[in-house]
């Protein structure tokens, strides 16, 4: 494939209202967009760090220097033989920065899927029309803000509540969602590594509760941990973090880390990685669901593609536009009957509103290939 120019956008836009993680709070989402331009067709994908290295090591200005300095030049070097399915080995050599990887990959994976008419629904296997959507619930300053908004997210209709958790923000957020909403709602939980094996006799409390499971709540390099923990507590074990690659997900089922896994594409390095996580899973029987890093429309239809496989068999953090932004950069995905719709149109199959992007775009760098 002959790559003319490629483009970083970084852009900066407003969230409805802040998000509260155990690690931090953010009231806007900042991210880098990757523009590939081919002769045929133009492919776009969507950076999923942060400015900050809390969530993982990978942040946004590290990105925009490794990408720069040390994938794009690996890239440009294979001339016309560059393929999506080839991106993965050709920057196999650095180590690391499976987000700032996973950007490149998807917008080349983009561009090839648009000069050949294919979806990304089609090309990953998808094998519904439309996803389940959960929504994650941040952390709030009172126990009243919460059942608010949690039951405006039900009367939406969304599918599955998850709270986000930390130490004093736990079983009491749970036990109240519970007995306002009933025994019927899918509700899970995300500590985002706030816990040590030391609180297994704490997290037992959640037990009674039925949550579908417990997210991450060790350390990411706490496999044993984990094994350790799922012996402790009856809440099933599903890991984010901790999961980097299909070699992961295998050792962490192996060794009965977790019997759920959070499949989000970014922090595995690309979609085909994430589909080589579903395939495992499957075979192990292990469900799996589609993460989310707040994404913009542009991210979000590809999310919502690899959703449409099937063991993707719980709702993912897989939101409407309007969960997180007034005004996405696509048309916004709208919840039907507490489902997104799967795009259909070649690549991610959605446009871009040109002036939008222009009105969040804070700095724009070109390289010429
Ligand atoms: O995209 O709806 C979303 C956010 C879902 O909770 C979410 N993501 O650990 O799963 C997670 C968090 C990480 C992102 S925090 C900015
Ligand atoms: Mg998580």
């Amino acid at each position: 494939m002959k790559i003319q120019t490629i483009e970083l956008r970084r852009v900066a836009l407003p969230l409805v209202s802040p998000f509260r993680t155990s690690f931090g709070s953010v009231s806007e989402r900042e991210t880098i967009l990757v523009r590939v331009a081919t002769p045929d067709a133009e492919g776009w994908a969507e950076h999923a760090a942060e400015p900050g290295p809390l969530y993982s090591s990978e942040f946004l200005d590290g990105g925009e220097l490794v990408i720069r300095d040390h994938l794009l030049p690996r890239l440009e070097a294979m001339g016309e033989d560059l393929t999506a399915e080839r991106v993965a080995t050709a920057l196999a050599p650095v180590k690391g920065h499976a987000m700032s990887k996973a950007v490149l990959e998807t917008a080349i994976l983009d561009a090839q899927l648009k000069e050949t008419g294919v979806s990304f629904g089609q090309h990953l296997g998808a094998v519904r029309e439309s996803v389940p959507a959960g929504v994650s619930v941040g952390i709030l300053d009172s126990l009243d803000e919460l059942v608010n908004a949690v039951g405006e997210y039900l009367a939406q209709g969304y599918r599955r509540i998850k709270l986000k958790i930390e130490p004093g923000w736990d079983v009491a957020p749970v036990r109240l969602v519970r007995e306002t909403f009933g025994d019927d709602i899918l509700l899970q939980v995300d500590a985002n590594t706030a816990y040590t094996l030391a609180d297994a006799r704490h997290l037992a409390q959640l037990d009674p509760y039925d949550l579908l499971l417990i997210e991450q709540p060790l350390s990411e390099d706490d496999i044993l941990g984990h094994a350790a923990l799922a012996a402790l507590i009856r809440t099933p074990i599903c890991l984010d973090e901790s999961i980097e690659s299909a070699r992961d997900a295998a050792a962490a089922i192996a060794l009965g880390a977790c019997s759920v896994i959070n499949v989000k594409p970014a922090r595995v390095g690309g979609y085909l990685e994430a589909r080589r996580i579903h395939d495992i899973a499957a075979a192990n029987g292990v469900p799996v669901w589609c993460g989310g890093m707040l994404e913009t429309g542009i991210g979000r239809a590809a999310n919502v593609a690899l959703a449409g496989l099937p063991n993707f068999v719980l709702p993912g953090d897989t939101s409407a536009s309007d969960r997180y932004y007034a005004q996405d950069l696509t048309a916004p995905f709208v919840l039907e009957d507490g489902a997104l719709r799967i795009p259909t149109g070649p690549g991610i199959g959605v446009e871009i509103l040109d002036d939008v992007l222009t009105e969040f775009t804070t700095s724009v760098e070109t390289i010429r290939f």
